[in-house]
């Protein structure tokens, strides 16, 4: 026999669990958590879990697997609501958002606090405005990092050293044009084919942070030269389907958003933190490491203005100017 007190109590529970069902999200993202990458999507979905009481958490997928490992449709993918949310790359998503092509300008931003300055200021703004316009919510930034040049034939410090050398390259439209500026093979293909790709010489070279050349051993796939040339920043940007979004409540918009920023801002920091540990072990495999007086540096600048000149209008020179004038801290 159920007492009274038992019935009422039951019945509470069930009330509760039917009003406020835990609502679980997907995160894609491309690189894991072995990664900076993913720890920053794991982050999120730790503060989230712990601060919703677990009414709502995220799960998060790696390896673009929700899109085959297609990461150029990862945007598409939530745009449409067949993923929930994405910690991606701009990189990734420049094809349906041509706005993220600034972050891709080779020799644009030179340094993380021209980084930030663009980001945090006006032109971050802009940029947000942009995704929101082509129908995905952006809550915060990350950070991927600066690409660096590797390659298995020798080391590169002046733009002719590229010259016809196969380059894997992110299937955006940008890159195809910056590698054959500077006399480059460039070929697109996804993260997953690229180590394949690399280890059965099919291609001569890649460019990725050092985290991602350190963790993914990019140097057991015979790429000994490495060339740091800071030729662009990745930012990472968190980001939900807008219907998702449209379905929560104001405080779980918030506790989404502020715990997105606060995982990409701990991730950004530790990304930036860990590139000498990460250098140094590097070149403890044996890697060389070339790195560019100013003249050269030069050198792959000029190579590389017809790029500026094409695609600054397909960005938007309002934006490339609202940048500018951020670096300048104007
Ligand atoms: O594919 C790449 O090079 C990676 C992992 O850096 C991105 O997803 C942009």
């Amino acid at each position: 026999l159920l007492r009274p007190a038992v019935v009422l109590v039951t019945t509470a529970i069930m009330t509760v669990s039917l009003f406020a069902q835990a609502r679980e999200l997907s995160v894609s993202t491309v690189l894991s958590d072995a990664f900076p990458w993913g720890q920053a999507a794991e982050k999120w979905a730790d503060l989230v879990k712990e601060r919703s009481g677990g009414e709502l958490t995220l799960r998060v997928y790696p390896n673009a697997q929700l899109v085959n490992g297609d990461q150029t449709r990862e945007f598409s993918a939530m745009r449409s609501g067949l993923i929930d949310a994405a910690v991606g790359s701009t990189i990734n998503w420049s094809p349906q958002v041509p706005e993220l092509n600034l972050f891709s300008l080779p020799f644009f931003m030179p340094d993380v606090e021209a980084v930030d300055a663009v980001t945090g200021g006006a032109a971050g703004t802009m940029v947000f405005d942009a995704i929101e316009s082509r129908g995905v919510m952006p809550l915060a930034w990350g950070e991927n990092g600066f690409r660096q040049l590797s390659n298995s034939r020798r080391p590169i410090d002046e733009p002719d050293d590229l010259e016809g050398l196969k380059i894997r390259v992110v299937g955006s439209p940008l890159f195809q044009d910056t590698f054959t500026a500077l006399g480059a093979n460039p070929i697109q293909m996804s993260w997953a084919d690229t180590k394949p790709a690399l280890t059965t010489g099919a291609v001569d070279g890649q460019e990725n942070p050092l985290s991602v050349f350190d963790v993914a051993r990019i140097d057991q796939a015979g790429q000994d030269h490495l060339t740091l040339w800071n030729y662009m920043n990745d930012p990472l940007i968190f980001a939900v389907n807008p219907q998702v979004w449209g379905s929560l409540s104001d405080e779980e918009r918030t506790l989404l958003r502020e715990a997105a920023e606060e995982a990409g801002a701990w991730e950004i920091a530790m990304t930036r933190e860990q590139e000498p540990e990460r250098l140094a072990a590097i070149k403890a495999r044996g890697v060389t490491v070339t790195e560019l007086d100013e003249a050269q540096h030069e050198a792959f600048v000029e190579a590389t203005e017809p790029v500026h000149d094409e695609w600054g209008p397909r960005i938007g020179e309002a934006l490339v100017e609202a940048a500018r004038a951020d670096m300048q801290g104007e």
